[in-house]
């Protein structure tokens, strides 16, 4: 899968990427990412990216032309298999369910916005869709964008190894769509600071353990997300 990114801050991508389970899926050729300065796509001087909002406003917005001829110079046909995700604060909120969607993809470009906004004509007529990570505000698409490249990488065949694979299909709710978050799990020493681990997981009865973790995870999962089991009763 190829993940093109479209940014003014190509530097930015260095980084995430050259370790843990990207890394590796770069490395073996199971994912490419494809870095594109937007400016690349002025043509005046300064190489303008940004305008004033028509109407009046606060700040500036970043302008449609070089968004539009980035896009069509990265895919140069459209083919159902070529996503454009425009990342954006007023976006569709970003969610495992849209990871797999984009998943299926074989490539996708992902837009990343900066300064106020992004002038309106990208998402409505260049985006197949338009993603926020979540309620809060950055500073632009960038970190957004990363994420969305781990969390769908992650996902393709073969990027993880068999036996993280497995862990997911078993225990994963999360994985399935909304449900209950993974269960309090420790590891040596059975006594820190004072603080034991739960009896039960050192008793190694293994029915016990089961049904210790179930309610460990709901008893969590309602203290930290009851919205996750509200959508579980529907
Ligand atoms: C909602 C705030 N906007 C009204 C004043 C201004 C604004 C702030 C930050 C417009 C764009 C941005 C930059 N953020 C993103 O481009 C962004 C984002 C985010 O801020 N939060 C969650 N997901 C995303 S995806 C892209």
């Amino acid at each position: 899968m190829v993940f093109h990114v479209l940014t003014i801050f190509p530097e930015f991508f260095r980084g995430p990427f050259e370790h843990g389970v990207v890394g590796r899926a770069i490395e073996s050729g199971k994912v490419r990412i494809a870095v594109h300065n937007l400016r690349d796509w002025t043509s005046d001087r300064h190489k303008t990216v940004d305008d004033r909002p028509f109407g009046g406003g606060e700040g500036m917005l970043l302008k449609a032309e070089p968004i539009f001829l980035a896009a069509e110079s990265i895919f140069q046909e459209r083919r159902p298999d070529r996503k454009v995700v425009l990342l954006s604060p007023q976006g569709k909120l970003f969610d495992q369910a849209a990871a797999r969607r984009l998943s299926e993809a074989a490539e996708v470009l992902l837009i990343c916005g900066r300064y106020e906004g992004v002038d309106e004509r990208v998402a409505g007529y260049l985006a197949h869709e338009e993603l926020s990570i979540g309620d809060y505000v950055l500073s632009g698409g960038e970190l957004a964008a990363a994420v969305v490249i781990d969390a769908v990488a992650r996902l393709l065949p073969g990027v993880l190894g068999n036996e993280e694979s497995a862990l997911r299909e078993s225990f994963s709710a999360l994985e399935h769509g909304p449900g209950v978050l993974d269960c309090p799990q420790y590891t040596r020493p059975a006594e820190f600071r004072g603080w034991k681990v739960p009896e039960v997981l050192l008793s190694g009865n293994h029915e016990q353990i089961r049904r210790w973790r179930l309610e460990a995870a709901l008893e969590k999962t309602a203290r930290l997300r009851p919205e996750l089991l509200e959508k579980l009763k529907n």
